[in-house]
């Protein structure tokens, strides 16, 4: 019989793609969404007829446990957060409720409905913050510079403590930034190949953005969701660094797309002081050697190639919305 599955957070980025990944496993994939009074499945439409989606919320306890009780899963991955750097200063207590005491909620409703069920918490690199080390690895210190960096420290503390309280085969996958066609565009990379289809296409001239010189270690999603799963195959729980081990600035990330399509970003690229973070990460890379040495994991986008998929995935929405609206 195929295994079953639940993903939290489904119709985000990293949900689409392992729901994806999953059903080519051939697993029996369940989503948990949201009540909304539209429906917010752009991502996963291409699969809809292939998932079963639930109604239940990270913030209402007995709604999670009546799923999980419902759907009895052999695993369980927790993506859902409020997951925006920018909002956790604007909304900080919302944020702790989702993306640090919902993953409480899911530990809970594994605890109180099946011991068995293997859990996975979506862990993030912004847990390093003002980096102590580099490059960061599972021993690195953490210290975290928002209120949602804060918030993750939590979730990844409490996946620890239910592994270690009650056995419970949990574990912690501690990603970093991972980006895709399917990335959100507030989000730096999405906002600048966006940007670079619109500015490339004559429908916009400017990109206003903050920080240039802030560092990343920039995946491709694809790749880090199997790292997830192969986590839940393992023999032990344990918790995984996934990265690239290469960073690259905001600056260079600008470059790459623009001189890409054939242009130069200084003509369009300028600095708006409130796209600053009240504290920021300056630099991040990070040290997957565990992974690789236990899980066999590897990523197989490079930065470069990650850039360009997405400017070509962006040129061809734009276009495909401006001949929408010539219609
Ligand atoms: P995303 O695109 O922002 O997706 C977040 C998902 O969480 C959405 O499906 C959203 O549903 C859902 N959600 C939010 N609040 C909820 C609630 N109260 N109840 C139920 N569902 C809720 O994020 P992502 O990039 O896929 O990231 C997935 C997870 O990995 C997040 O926990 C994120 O913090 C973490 N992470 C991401 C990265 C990265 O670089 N992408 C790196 C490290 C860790 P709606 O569609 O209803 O909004
Ligand atoms: O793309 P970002 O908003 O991602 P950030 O803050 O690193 O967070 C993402 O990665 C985390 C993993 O480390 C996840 F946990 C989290 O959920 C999310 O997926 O910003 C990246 C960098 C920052 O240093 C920011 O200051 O880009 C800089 N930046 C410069 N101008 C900008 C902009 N970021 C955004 N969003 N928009 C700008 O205009």
């Amino acid at each position: 019989m195929s295994k079953r599955v639940l993903i939290t957070g489904i119709t985000g980025q990293d949900g689409s793609y392992l729901a994806e990944f999953l059903l080519a496993q051939g697993y029996d994939v369940h989503g948990m969404v949201r009540r909304s009074s539209t429906e917010g499945f752009d991502r996963i439409r291409h699969i809809r007829s292939r998932i079963t989606l639930h109604q239940a919320d990270l913030l209402d306890q007995l709604s999670i446990v009546r799923l999980l009780d419902a759907i009895r899963p052999d695993e369980v991955y927790n993506l859902a957060a409020m997951s925006f750097v920018p909002t956790s200063w604007e909304q900080p207590l919302l944020t702790g409720e989702f993306t640090a005491l919902g993953v409480t909620r899911m530990l809970e409703a594994i605890r109180q409905v099946d011991l068995g069920i293997r859990f996975y918490q979506a862990s993030s690199s912004e847990m390093f913050g003002a980096v102590r080390e580099e490059p960061q690895n599972e021993n690195t210190r953490f210290w975290p510079r928002s209120p949602y960096g804060v918030a993750k420290v939590y979730g990844h503390w409490i996946t620890v403590n239910y592994r270690e309280s009650f056995g419970i085969f949990a574990c912690s996958g501690i990603l970093f930034n991972h980006e895709s066609p399917r990335r959100g565009k507030e989000f730096v990379t999405r906002k600048v190949t966006d940007a670079v289809a619109r500015i490339k296409l004559g429908l916009q001239d400017k990109l206003y953005l903050g920080n240039l010189d802030a560092m990343r270690d920039w995946g491709f999603a694809g790749d880090y969701v199997r790292a997830m799963w192969m986590m839940l195959q393992q023999e032990k729980p344990d918790d995984y660094v996934i990265a690239t081990g290469e960073k690259h600035s905001v600056r260079e990330l600008v470059e790459t797309a623009f001189s890409y399509v054939g242009m130069d970003w200084r003509h369009h690229v300028e600095i708006d002081p409130k796209l600053i973070r009240p504290a920021e990460v300056c630099t991040l890379r990070g040290d997957a050697a565990k992974a690789r040495r236990v899980l066999g994991w590897h990523p197989q986008v490079s930065f470069t190639q990650l850039v360009q998929m997405m400017v070509d995935a962006d040129l061809e929405a734009v276009r495909r919305e401006v001949a929408d609206t010539a219609h």
